[in-house]
């Protein structure tokens, strides 16, 4: 089941945040736009300051050039053995992948990129030997040991003996669980590093973050991992994201829920957990069931309890993600740390300062001013007429000029 934003269940809690978006759509754009340009100019600054990364700069810097980041990767990729996609002739809904597959090569493209990420035991595995139709990736319920690597890459090639799509490449890359499994639970740093390391300069079609759907919450532990997949990739690493929510048969829905219900309230929280006040990406979501005992239709399709074709739409939705957009590449400096993601508000908050003073403040101190000149006028001119009635001089009034020097002086004694 592909559950778009637009056919998500809205809670009651929910109902005051999507008002608001509704109010400021336009604005919340504007604002996610110049974040993220911010944070591409960040990243760009980073890299053009470092200069073993001089490379990447003239190869990958400005969107413009990304096509000739992608072609350098292409070539490389050209380079490296890609096996046979054995699998794909044993899919059961094979027809509908190559179908979708046409589609990308009618759109130019010779390779599709997915990245997996997520915690340990969420299913990314398990994902990736669905999608590819083979046992590629080892798949274990417990971790007897620390990964060893912090990806690894499977890189296939469509030969069917179909002149179409023959040589169409897809490369998919799994990774380690982003927690750390000895220091309890804390986020995997070391791991994200290497994986973005490890990406460097690849242009990504499309991130799955796979989680599982029986859960209740989001932790903590899952906040602070999907924070730091931010602060390592950027966050325009989500516009490219689908959540992928694994153990999809939920045989048992919680009393209270459907398979349905279940499923749109997890779906929400997982895409709330990522979400920001100004930072709303679509995170389009698919529900997977990777175990041998997922249910099939008549057509050997592997189904939801709700009788939807999850292969065909992970795979839909895998293939709608790199056709809507640009695709995502690591470059150094990319990701940021701490509250640097607000340096753009320098500028926004000075000169909402200089409005403020200018509508509020200084109305009211030019007031306080003009009505102290008028008391200082009413009483020199008091002055002025009593000395006349005395029959002496008028008085000595300052000029501006003077009544400053006076002050001064007399600050200064
Ligand atoms: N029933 C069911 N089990 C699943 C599903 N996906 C994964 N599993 C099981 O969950 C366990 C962990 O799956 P993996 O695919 O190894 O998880 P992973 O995310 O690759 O884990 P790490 O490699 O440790 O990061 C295995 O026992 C899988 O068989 C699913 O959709 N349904
Ligand atoms: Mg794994």
């Amino acid at each position: 089941m592909a559950s778009r934003p637009e056919d998500e269940l809205i809670g009651d809690e929910d109902e005051y945040e999507e008002d608001y978006e509704e109010e400021y759509e336009d604005e919340l754009e504007e604002v996610e736009e110049l974040e993220l340009a911010a944070e591409a100019a960040a990243g760009q600054a980073a890299a053009a300051a470092d200069p073993q990364d001089d490379e990447e700069v003239t190869e990958g810097d400005e969107d413009d050039d990304e096509g000739s980041t992608e072609e350098e990767e292409e070539s490389e990729d050209d380079n490296e053995v890609a096996q046979d996609w054995t699998g794909l002739r044993l899919i059961p809904e094979a027809n509908q992948l190559l179908d979708i597959l046409a589609q990308l090569k009618q759109d130019g493209r010779k390779q599709l990129t997915l990245l997996l990420l997520g915690k340990s035991g969420s299913g990314k595995s398990s994902t990736l030997n669905s999608l590819l139709g083979e046992k590629a990736a080892a798949v274990s319920a417990f971790k007897l040991q620390p990964d060893t690597e912090s990806s690894t890459t499977y890189l296939r090639q469509v030969s069917l003996g179909d002149a179409e799509l023959d040589g169409f490449r897809l490369k998919i890359i799994d990774t380690c669980g982003l927690e750390d499994p000895e220091a309890g639970d804390t986020v995997n740093y070391t791991a994200l590093q290497r994986i973005s390391e490890d990406i460097k300069g690849v242009p990504i079609d499309a991130v799955l973050y796979v989680d599982r759907l029986d859960l209740y919450r989001v932790e903590p532990l899952d906040k602070r991992i999907m924070q730091s997949i931010s602060e390592t990739f950027g966050r325009r690493i989500w516009q490219k994201t689908l959540l992928v929510l694994s153990h999809g048969n939920l045989p048992l829905p919680p009393p209270g829920t459907t398979f349905e219900t279940f499923s749109e309230r997890r779906i929400s929280l997982l895409r709330k957990a990522v979400r920001g006040a100004f930072f709303k990406p679509a995170l389009p979501a698919v529900i997977v069931e990777n175990s041998e005992a997922c249910k099939v239709d008549s057509d050997r399709c592997r189904i939801l309890p709700d009788g939807s074709r999850w292969v065909v739409d992970l795979w839909g939705a895998a293939g709608d993600m790199a056709l809507g957009s640009k695709p995502y590449s690591w470059r150094k400096g990319m990701g940021r740390k701490g509250g640097s993601s607000l340096k753009w508000l320098i500028p926004v908050v000075a000169y909402g300062q200089y409005l403020a003073w200018k509508t509020l403040l200084q109305p009211r101190l030019q007031k306080e001013e003009d009505k102290q000149a008028e008391a200082d006028a009413a009483a020199w001119a008091a002055k002025a007429q009593e000395r006349r009635r005395l029959g002496i001089g008028p008085p000595l009034q300052p000029t501006p000029e003077n009544a400053w020097r006076l002050e001064q002086m007399y600050d200064d004694d």
